[in-house]
């Protein structure tokens, strides 16, 4: 069984769509980010870092306990364990751990920024506004121009640099990105959001 330490946020949603993905059976712990949640001892123990998300699997390497925080790392741990959604044949495999590090030092942070100075900021900062909105349309023009030659962000599978991608792209609203600026990039967006696991595992953690 796995404990998902978790909230309604991108990278929160990343790890609940893997874990529906790959069919694990999963509990849902709250960390209302916005309550402060996250500097709760219990779970600075297992995410030093105080962010969400974090789990704990109770059969983790050599059949004990293990806990591990960083979304990106989670979800390379699971696709380890499970077989699934990170290829085997090595070229593919660092094609998709390429663009799940694309996503994890790229878009996260930068749509993030976007978020906080367009949402988030005492004042109005017009300096922070431009250069994150900006840097977040480059990405898009990135991701369009990768998959106008291919299906997914990484070649011609669903691997987890799609699964950590999408939750950040299904925010487009909030970092003033019309998602028809960058076709390819609504094509792709339209097939994942059809997959039955992405609707639950974006629903999570309200509906649990
Ligand atoms: N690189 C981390 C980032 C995690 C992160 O920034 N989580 C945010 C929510 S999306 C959080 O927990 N924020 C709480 C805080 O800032 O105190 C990951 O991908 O897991």
């Amino acid at each position: 069984m796995i404990d998902l330490h978790t909230w309604g946020t991108p990278n929160g949603r990343k790890v609940s769509i893997m874990l529906e993905e790959c069919g694990l059976p999963y509990t849902v712990h709250k960390v209302d980010i916005s309550k402060g949640d996250q500097f709760k001892p219990d779970f600075l123990k297992i995410s030093p870092n105080n962010r969400i998300p974090a789990i704990v699997d109770s059969d983790g390497p050599g059949g004990k306990p293990y806990s591990l925080f960083e979304s990106g790392a989670i979800l390379i741990y699971l696709a380890e364990k499970t077989g699934k959604f990170l290829p085997k044949d090595p070229a593919k495999k660092y094609d998709s751990l390429q663009w799940l590090m694309w996503q994890m030092g790229g878009v996260g942070p930068m749509f993030g920024q976007a978020h906080h100075f367009l949402r988030a900021a005492p004042t109005k900062i017009e300096y922070g506004i431009k250069r994150y909105v900006d840097e977040a349309k480059r990405l898009y023009g990135v991701l369009d121009k990768q998959l106008a030659s291919h299906s997914f962000a990484a070649g011609d599978e669903y691997t987890i640099a799609d699964i950590a991608i999408f939750p950040w792209v299904a925010r487009h609203e909030w970092h003033t990105v019309n998602l028809a600026d960058f076709p390819n990039v609504k094509r792709w967006y339209d097939v994942i959001n059809a997959r039955p696991a992405v609707t639950k595992g974006m629903a999570v953690p309200y509906l649990n």
